[in-house]
């Protein structure tokens, strides 16, 4: 049976090409999210969505399209979707976890030397041709092996993180919902209180879901509890993060470095982030490889064929 399905934005990998031969896909042909009238018109009639997170499936969208069946979320993150209007409507919800957790966890990487090692800020200046000679005191940063590296949530894509410290001699401290013995006995990690952990670490890399429990975690206080010496790193959400706070923080020196992949208002960047070289700034990267997208584009697609043939997609989203 042939289907009505909207894939809000062009994905990479074949099995885009799969979908589009097996049901009448309407595909976004612009390199642009598109806007909530856009989103709503080019849903109608719909019994699915390929969605991005950058899509809002609010309730009033929810309820304006009775005929959908599934929104397949391009992302392991759902939070652009009212989970709780779509139990309500018997809509499946579906996204893509697991693929994307080693590529997610290399760019948290990235991000920690970048902003330890002063990376981009030292990039532009050679560069601009100003390297006139080597000196003992330029560009000097925060170490990173044997420091202690403070995981906040330690599920698939901070385990990731944490493993990738061991190669750097690092002491783990982890905070999270639950305790994690495997961790703890193969990497040494321990579990702390979250303000312990931020007291104590000198690295620190957020990895919670976004949620009304996690918006605001690390606020203004929690921020203070950081060392002068301390290097935040950010590729879960940006509203798990006070911005403003941050920028203060930055700007007062009351922490080293913080190397952001995601913003609170994303694509627009707090006034003055920019503006700072003790931050690194990407612009939503964490799965950005051609192997991981084409994957999620597997799952995503799987997924949405599963629920629309009325089968269990192996990626559902527990609803509420
Ligand atoms: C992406 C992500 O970079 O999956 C998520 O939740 O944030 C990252 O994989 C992006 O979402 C791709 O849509």
């Amino acid at each position: 049976m042939s289907f009505k399905v909207l894939v809000t934005r062009r994905v990479p990998g074949p099995a885009l090409d799969e979908l589009c031969s097996r049901y009448a896909v309407t595909l976004n042909p612009e390199d642009r999210d598109l806007d909530s009238a856009e989103l709503d018109s080019l849903s109608r009639g719909c019994s699915g969505i390929l969605s991005m997170l950058s899509d809002r499936i609010d309730r009033e969208f929810i309820a304006g399209h009775p005929e959908l069946r599934v929104v397949s979320n391009y992302a392991v993150g759902y939070n652009n979707i009212d989970l709780a209007a779509a139990k309500e409507h018997g809509l499946i919800v579906t996204h893509t976890p697991g693929v994307l957790t080693e590529a997610t966890a290399d760019l948290a990487w990235a991000l920690i030397v970048s902003a330890c090692r002063r990376v981009p800020e030292a990039d532009r200046y050679t560069r601009e041709g100003r390297f006139q000679g080597w000196a003992p005191e330029m560009f000097l940063g925060q170490d990173i092996h044997g420091r202690t590296l403070g995981v906040v949530g330690l599920g698939r894509i901070g385990l990731a993180v944490a493993r990738r410290a061991v190669g750097f001699g690092m002491k783990i401290l982890y905070w999270g919902r639950s305790a994690h013995p495997e961790a703890e006995a193969s990497l040494g990690a321990r579990r702390v209180e979250l303000d312990d952990l931020l007291r104590e670490s000198d690295i620190v890399s957020l990895h919670v879901p976004l949620t009304p429990a996690t918006t605001r975690l690390i606020d203004r206080r929690r921020l203070g509890l950081l060392k002068p010496t301390a290097v935040l790193i950010n590729t879960a959400r940006g509203p798990v993060l006070d911005e403003a706070a941050l920028v203060e923080a930055l700007r007062e020196h009351r922490i080293f470095a913080a190397g952001l992949d995601v913003y609170e208002a994303e694509p627009q960047l707090h006034p003055g982030l920019a503006e700072l070289p003790n931050v690194v700034l990407l612009p939503h990267l964490g799965s950005a490889t051609l192997a991981t997208r084409s994957r999620m584009t597997r799952l995503a697609v799987d997924n949405l064929v599963e629920a629309l043939e009325g089968r269990a997609p192996a990626h559902p989203v527990p609803l509420p």
